[in-house]
């Protein structure tokens, strides 16, 4: 970046440049996916003891992340076992215990977890059961089991919800994560229990399919065509939505977007884009179509996702096929890896830039009440803002 050439800076300007630069380094390495309590605390201290603004910019990249805004607020996981009772038609879930819950309440500096689990779909009403709460703790204890009627013929089409939240004396509780697991997956045979990931929670709404070609011309250009798309799920009240997808292909630089179609639920475009991809990276490229709701003002939303792993692609047939669409955010193979080097990288420069320029502001841009101040940074690449308030001088959500 080209911030070097001019003697006149300062010296003041240099170290607060390179202390900023240090600090971020280590705000990435160390664990910011596990913040402990300890850890929250003494950032606290710290972001009180400072003038410049730093414990801030850490937390705003945090949350900027890509590869940490996969996983949102979702941290942790627990611990379960599962078994199948023939004589009851019965499903038990022991939910054993959690660990490394992200932390609610933030002036304590913990959460108060329990567990509400359903069926998806829930045949035959069983509705939603919760574990205890537990209080005051990020690695609750639980050792409850669960059960609900399913009968074995149900069992390959059902689906188990976890959702953990932290209790609240006032308001609604806050979602925590979730994990989904398919009933047909498990071996009820084999006692044994795992750990499973709690993850952003999945949006079951989403409905239709996309209609996708592929084309591979040699040396190494595939040509992607988007036709179009049926049965989409509606997000604008007026029962459709404004439909257009972006493609890319993880871990390369090229994105595209097709146009907006306004109004329907069944969009044709008949679009082509060309990425370059030669042959021999098939094998870990995948291919990333997401559907937006396009709106006016607002976030566009999300309509799902189809991912086309291209490792057993034939080159010579392609590929003309109707997929399904599905909320895939929590999937491994959308965390690219490209995009969290280059929101480092972005980050690392506005920094820099910032620290002496004052430029861009938009690093800063403050929003002040008494006693409450709000800071937001966006970042092109991620394609994300990340904001967070600072309420009395301490860090909060
Ligand atoms: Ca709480
Ligand atoms: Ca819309």
């Amino acid at each position: 970046m080209g911030a070097g050439t001019s003697k006149e800076k300062n010296e003041d300007m240099d170290n607060y440049r390179k202390s900023s630069i240090d600090s971020l380094e280590a705000a990435v390495n160390q664990g910011i996916l596990t913040p402990e309590q300890k850890e929250k605390e003494e950032r606290n201290r710290k972001f009180r003891a400072r003038k410049n603004n730093l414990m801030v910019l850490k937390e705003l990249y945090r949350l900027m992340d890509p590869s940490v805004k996969k996983s949102g607020d979702a941290q942790g996981e627990v611990q379960l076992s599962f078994k199948y009772n023939d004589e009851q038609s019965a499903v038990l879930v022991k939910i054993i215990r959690a660990r490394d819950l992200a932390i609610k309440d933030i002036s304590a500096g913990t959460s108060d977890p329990y567990f509400k689990v359903d069926l998806i779909p829930d045949r035959n009403k069983e509705g939603a059961k919760k574990t205890r709460t537990v209080k005051k703790s990020l690695n609750p204890i639980y050792n409850e089991v669960i059960a609900f009627n399913v009968p074995p013929e149900q069992l390959h089409e059902t689906r188990l919800r976890l959702m953990a939240y932290d209790w609240d004396l006032l308001g609604k509780d806050d979602f925590m994560g979730e994990c989904i697991i398919n009933l047909s997956e498990l071996d009820f045979d084999q006692m044994g229990n795992g750990w499973y990931p709690l993850q952003q929670a999945t949006d079951l709404s989403i409905s239709g399919a996309i209609e996708i070609s592929l084309e591979y011309k040699l040396p190494s250009t595939m040509i992607v065509t988007i036709i179009q798309g049926r049965d989409l799920v509606s997000r604008d009240i007026s029962g459709k939505s404004d439909p257009f997808i972006r493609c890319y292909v993880v871990d390369t630089p090229n994105r595209y977007k097709t146009s907006v179609k306004h109004s329907t639920l069944n969009p044709v475009w008949d679009e082509t884009f060309e990425f370059d991809i030669p042959q021999e990276e098939f094998s870990s490229r995948t291919i990333i179509f997401s559907v937006f709701d396009y709106d006016l003002t607002g976030k566009n939303d999300p309509m799902g996702d189809v991912h086309i792993h291209l490792t057993n692609f034939d080159i010579d047939n392609g590929l003309h096929e109707w997929f399904s669409l599905a909320d895939l955010k929590n999937a491994d193979r959308t965390r690219s890896q490209w995009a969290a080097t280059a929101v480092v990288q972005e980050f690392r420069e506005a920094l820099t830039a910032h620290a002496i320029f004052g430029y861009p502001s938009f690093l800063f841009s403050k929003n002040s009440q008494i006693g409450l101040k709000t800071y937001s940074v966006r970042s092109r690449v991620a394609g994300s803002t990340a904001r967070v308030q600072v309420v009395d001088g301490l860090l909060a959500k």
